[in-house]
C-alpha cells in the first residue's frame, strides 16, 4: 500500500473509465476520495465489498460491535478534520450503526456510513436482515441514498462526500443493494462528480450588517466572545485570537469549543455553561454584547433562556441558517464560513487598550479561582480532579483526549488545559456512553504519531469495552484513563442534588478492568493514592503498547460549580465548604 507501483495503478483506475463491478466501485471511489481508513463489520449483504477490499489500498479495522465502527469514523473525523467512514451489512449490522450516527449529527461531524442491502429484487418483503435503514436514520443524518444500480454508485459516494464535509459538516449514508454490488458498471470517478457545492443562498454577508456588527464591537463596554465548535470546523482560531487581541475582547468557550483557542491565553476565560466555571458564566450575564462564533446556545450553555445575559446585544456569527434565532434571539447575524466572516470583520475593528471590563474580570477570577488542586494536601483520597490534572501536567497539555460521557467528561473540560483545536474529542449533543474508547481508535488512525488518552468512567466504559479486542488486534498504543468511581456519577450527583439522595439503579459493580485488559493482551495498573498517580501516568506513557489505569477515586464527589435546569447562568450550586476540594476562598 502507498507504493509509486501501486499508486500509479490508482492513478490510472482514477483517471479512465474501466468496468468494475459494483462493489469494487465502492473502494475505488473511496480511494478516489482520499480515504485510507475504514472501520466496519462484515456480513451478508455486504460481502461483496468486503471480498474486493484486497484489490485496493485502504486499511479495514474490524471492529467488535458496529457502534464501535461508528464511533471510530467519527473519531477519526474529530481530530482529522477529514471525512470518517464506517461499514456495515444490513439489518442488525446497520441497526448497531445508529447510535454513532445519531452522535456524529448531534455534534456536526462529517461521517460517510455504508450499508449493505439486501437484493432490490426482494426489497419491501421483509427479507433476511431486511431493515428501512434509510428510514431509520433520516432524522439523525444530513442526507442518505439507497442505492440499488451498480452504476449509481460513485455519484452517490461522491455526492456523500460532498454533502458530508460542505456547508455545517454532518454524517451521511449510503446503503447499497447487494445485487448493485454484484453487478458491474463503468467506473468514471470525474464523471461522477457532483456539482460544485452551491452554498445556501442566505450564506451572504450583507455590508449594512458587518457595519453594524462592527459598530456593536467598536461601542461595547463589556463585550465577550463565545467561541464554539464552529472555530474549530472553520479553522478560525487565528482570526477569533486576532479579535479578541485587538479589541481586547475576553473568550468564553463552550464544551465543543475547547482547543480552538488556547487555554493558556490571558483572554481565554474557560468553559461557559452547565459545568462552566463561575466567574466565565457571571461575565456572560454582565456583558453588554455577545459575539457568538459557531455556536449554538445549547440548552447545557444558556441556562433559562429567559434571564440569559439579560444586559447583552448579541451578533451571532453561524454557517446554518436554521440555527439563528432558534435559542437565542439575535441582533444581527452574519450567516456564513466563520473564518471568512471574522476576515471580512476584522479590518473595521481598531485596536484598544485592556479595557477595565477585562480587569474587572480578571480581578473576579482571581479572587475566585483557587481551585488550585496543586496545592491541596494530600488527605489520602484519590480525586478524579487530581488525575485529570496530572495528566495534563504531565502530557504537557499536547495529547488528545478523547473523553466519555459523565462527570469525568466534565472534570476532563475542566482541568485538561487544551491548547490546540482537535485535542478534545468528546460527545456533547447526544452525551454518548460508550463513545470514549472506539471514537480514541479513529483518532488514533487519523493521527499515529500523536499521544492518545482515553478518559472514561466505569459505567461507560463497560458499553463499549469489547474494543479492546480491537485494540489488541490492531497494535495500535492508547493510554486509557478509567475514573473509577463505583457509580453512574453522574446520574447519582443528580440523585444527590434533586432526588434526596436515592441512589436508585447507580451504583454500579465492575469487572477488575486491570484483569479485564490483561485478557485482552493489554498491560495495566490500579491507582489508589494520590502518591501513585504521577508514576502511573508515567508507565503508561512508557510502555511500549496499549495501557489501562483504573483510578479508583472517591466515590461521592461531584462536578462544581452547577446550574441546575430551569436557573439563570448565574445561579449556581458551589461546592460546599465542608469538601476536602475547596473551590474558592469563599468556601472556607
Ligand atoms: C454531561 C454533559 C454536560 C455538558 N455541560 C456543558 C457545559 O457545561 N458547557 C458547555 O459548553 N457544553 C456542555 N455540554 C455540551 C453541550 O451539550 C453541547 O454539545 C455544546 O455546548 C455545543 O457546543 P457548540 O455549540 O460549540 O458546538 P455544536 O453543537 O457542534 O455547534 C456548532 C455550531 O457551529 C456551526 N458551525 C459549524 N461550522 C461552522 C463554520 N465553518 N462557520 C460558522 N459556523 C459553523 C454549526 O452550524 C453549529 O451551529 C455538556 C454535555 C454533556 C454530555
Ligand atoms: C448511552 C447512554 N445511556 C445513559 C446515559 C445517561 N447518563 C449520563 S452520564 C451517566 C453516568 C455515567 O457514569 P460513568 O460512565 O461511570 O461516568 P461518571 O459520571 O461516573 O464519571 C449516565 C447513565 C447516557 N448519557 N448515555
Ligand atoms: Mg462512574
Amino acid at each position: 500500500m502507498g507504493n509509486d507501483a501501486n499508486s500509479q495503478v490508482f492513478d490510472a483506475l482514477l483517471a479512465s473509465p474501466t468496468r468494475l463491478t459494483g462493489a469494487e466501485i465502492v473502494w475505488a471511489t473511496l480511494v478516489g476520495e482520499g480515504v485510507t481508513d475504514v472501520f466496519g463489520y462484515p456480513g451478508g449483504a455486504i460481502l461483496p465489498v468486503y471480498d474486493a477490499l484486497r484489490k485496493f489500498p485502504i486499511h479495514h479495522t474490524l471492529v467488535r460491535h458496529e457502534q464501535g465502527a461508528s464511533h471510530m469514523a467519527d473519531g477519526y473525523a474529530r481530530a482529522s478534520g477529514k471525512v470518517g467512514v464506517c461499514v456495515a451489512t444490513s439489518g442488525p449490522g446497520a441497526t448497531n450503526l445508529v447510535t454513532g450516527i445519531a452522535t456524529a449529527m448531534l455534534d456536526s461531524i462529517p461521517m460517510v456510513c455504508i450499508t449493505g442491502q439486501v437484493s432490490s429484487k426482494v426489497l419491501g418483503t421483509d427479507a433476511f436482515q431486511e431493515v428501512d435503514i434509510t428510514g431509520i436514520t433520516l432524522p439523525v443524518t444530513k442526507h442518505n441514498f439507497i442505492i440499488s444500480k451498480a452504476e449509481e454508485i460513485a455519484p452517490a459516494l461522491r455526492a456523500a462526500f460532498q454533502i458530508a464535509r460542505e456547508g455545517r459538516p454532518g454524517p451521511v449514508l449510503v446503503d447499497i443493494t447487494k445485487d448493485a454490488q454484484q453487478a458491474t458498471a463503468i467506473f468514471d470517478f470525474a464523471a461522477a462528480a457532483p456539482p460544485p457545492h452551491r452554498p445556501h443562498p442566505m450564506l451572504h454577508i450583507d455590508e449594512k450588517d458587518l457595519e453594524q456588527a462592527a459598530e456593536l464591537i467598536r461601542r461595547a463596554k463589556r463585550p465577550v466572545i463565545l467561541a464554539g465548535h464552529g472555530v474549530i470546523d472553520s479553522n478560525a482560531g487565528e482570526q477569533v485570537r486576532a479579535l479578541a487581541e485587538r479589541a481586547r475582547i475576553p473568550v468564553a468557550l463552550t464544551l465543543l469549543g475547547l482547543g480552538g483557542f488556547p487555554a493558556s491565553h490571558p483572554l481565554n476565560l474557560g468553559m461557559m455553561g452547565m459545568h462552566g466555571e463561575s466567574w466565565v458564566n457571571h461575565a456572560i450575564q454582565e456583558a453588554d454584547l455577545l459575539i457568538a462564533c459557531g455556536m449554538r446556545f445549547d440548552d447545557r450553555v444558556t441556562g433559562t433562556i429567559a434571564s440569559y445575559a439579560p444586559k447583552a446585544k448579541k451578533i451571532h456569527i453561524e454557517i446554518d441558517p436554521a440555527e439563528i434565532n432558534k435559542n437565542v434571539k439575535v441582533d444581527i447575524a452574519l450567516i456564513g464560513d466563520l473564518r471568512a466572516v471574522l476576515e471580512d470583520l476584522l479590518p473595521r475593528i481598531p485596536s484598544r487598550e485592556n479595557s477595565p471590563w477585562v480587569k474587572s474580570i480578571e480581578a473576579s477570577k482571581g479572587a475566585s479561582a483557587v481551585r488550585d488542586i496543586k496545592n491541596l494536601p494530600d488527605n489520602g483520597h484519590l480525586y478524579a480532579a487530581h488525575v485529570i490534572h496530572d495528566i495534563w501536567r504531565i502530557t504537557g497539555g499536547n495529547a488528545i483526549v478523547v473523553t466519555d460521557v459523565g462527570q469525568h467528561q466534565m472534570w476532563e473540560a475542566q482541568y485538561y488545559h487544551h491548547e490546540e483545536p482537535r485535542t478534545l474529542i468528546t460527545s456533547g449533543g447526544l452525551g454518548t456512553m460508550g463513545f470514549a474508547l472506539p471514537a480514541a481508535i479513529g483518532a488514533k488512525f487519523a493521527c499515529p504519531d500523536k499521544e492518545v488518552w482515553v478518559v472514561a468512567g466505569d459505567g461507560g466504559f463497560q458499553m463499549t469495552a469489547s474494543e479492546l479486542s480491537t485494540i489488541a488486534q490492531e497494535k495500535i498504543k492508547i493510554n486509557i484513563a478509567i475514573i473509577n468511581n463505583g457509580y453512574l456519577g453522574m446520574v447519582r450527583q443528580w440523585q444527590e442534588f434533586f432526588y434526596e439522595r436515592n441512589y436508585e439503579s447507580t451504583p454500579m459493580l465492575s469487572p477488575d478492568f486491570v484483569k479485564l485488559a490483561d485478557a485482552h493482551g493489554i498491560a495495566g495498573r490500579a491507582v489508589r493514592t494520590r502518591a501513585e498517580l504521577a508514576s502511573a501516568v508515567a508507565e503508561a506513557r512508557s510502555a511500549p503498547g496499549a495501557f489501562l489505569l483504573n483510578f479508583l477515586v472517591e466515590q461521592e464527589d461531584s462536578v462544581y460549580p452547577m446550574i441546575p435546569v430551569g436557573n439563570a447562568l448565574h445561579e449556581m450550586i458551589r461546592r460546599p465548604g465542608h469538601s476536602p476540594l475547596l473551590e474558592t476562598p469563599e468556601d472556607k
